[in-house]
């Protein structure tokens, strides 16, 4: 019967609802100060969440919206690196949202940290989202030194193929030397459960508004949040028993599951 050994988590999304009022209203307020009449909506920010990272997305942005791009002249010469200008931009606007407290943990998350911390087993963080982000996240929503809480952060351009590729949850396996049997991952997003099925990893799904109606099929447990024990889970596939909140009992249950399936 395989252990339980770590817990890999996403970041935006399964965190914390990061996306929507967070890297949303970043980008554009990056494009605002450059200049740009570029505005996403919350409705278009959900269809342009299909892309994973923030550069990739504005690249996404363009190619699809404003095929006719016409750069404004100091732009000419190299569009990848004037993304990334405004990437960078982008980071530093949401990096003062957080500042500002805007943005808090989901039901249940710091409650389960602190259940895997205590009970020794180990923590991880895959995340397309750029390491500066993470970092802030963790230190303004979780606690002023919550970085040192996971064994490895891996985030951003650490690896170059971004989710739905494999390549971040491989880096993590490997980074920690773990098998996948061994741990479970908690995402948010069709695109993140992708990459964690692909690496062969259990997977918890806690849907949030942009992801509640993606295709969720190969997931382990579906709920609409982690859960509190006065703000019990909803369970929307999977087999959860009578469990109202997702603790280490849970997810030791569910590993089990797994390996009597495969
Ligand atoms: C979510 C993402 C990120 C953020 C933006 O990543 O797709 O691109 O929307 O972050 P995850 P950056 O769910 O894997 O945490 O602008 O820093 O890329
Ligand atoms: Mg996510």
């Amino acid at each position: 019967m395989p252990q339980l050994q770590a817990l890999i988590f996403d970041v935006d999304g399964t965190l914390a609802e990061t996306e929507r009022d967070g890297h949303r209203i970043a980008f554009n307020r990056a494009f605002a100060a450059a200049g740009l009449d570029w505005d996403w909506s919350i409705e278009q920010y959900g269809e342009l969440l299909e892309v994973a990272g923030g550069k990739e997305r504005i690249r996404f942005y363009l190619d699809r919206h404003v095929p006719n791009f016409n750069p404004p002249n100091h732009w000419q010469q190299d569009l990848t690196a004037h993304i990334a200008d405004l990437h960078r931009a982008k980071t530093a606007h949401y990096r003062q949202l957080l500042s500002e407290g805007i943005i808090s943990l989901r039901p249940g998350v710091k409650r389960l940290l602190r259940q895997a911390r205590q009970a020794g087993v180990r923590l991880a963080i895959a995340t397309t989202s750029a390491p500066d982000n993470v970092l802030a996240l963790l230190s303004t929503a979780l606690a002023p030194d919550a970085a040192s809480w996971f064994e490895v952060i891996a985030a951003g351009d650490i690896v170059p193929a971004k989710k739905p590729a494999p390549d971040v949850y491989c880096y993590v396996l490997e980074a920690m030397v773990l098998k996948p049997d061994n741990c479970l991952v908690i995402e948010d997003s069709y695109q993140g459960l992708q990459a964690a099925l692909q690496a062969g990893l259990s997977t918890v799904v806690t849907v949030n508004n942009y992801t509640q109606h993606q295709d969720f099929t190969g997931a382990t447990l579906v709920l609409n949040h982690l859960g509190e024990p006065d703000d019990p889970f909803r369970s929307i596939a999977g087999n959860c028993g009578a469990a109202t909140h997702f603790d280490l009992a849970l997810a030791e249950q569910l590993l089990s599951q797994v390996s009597t399936m495969g």
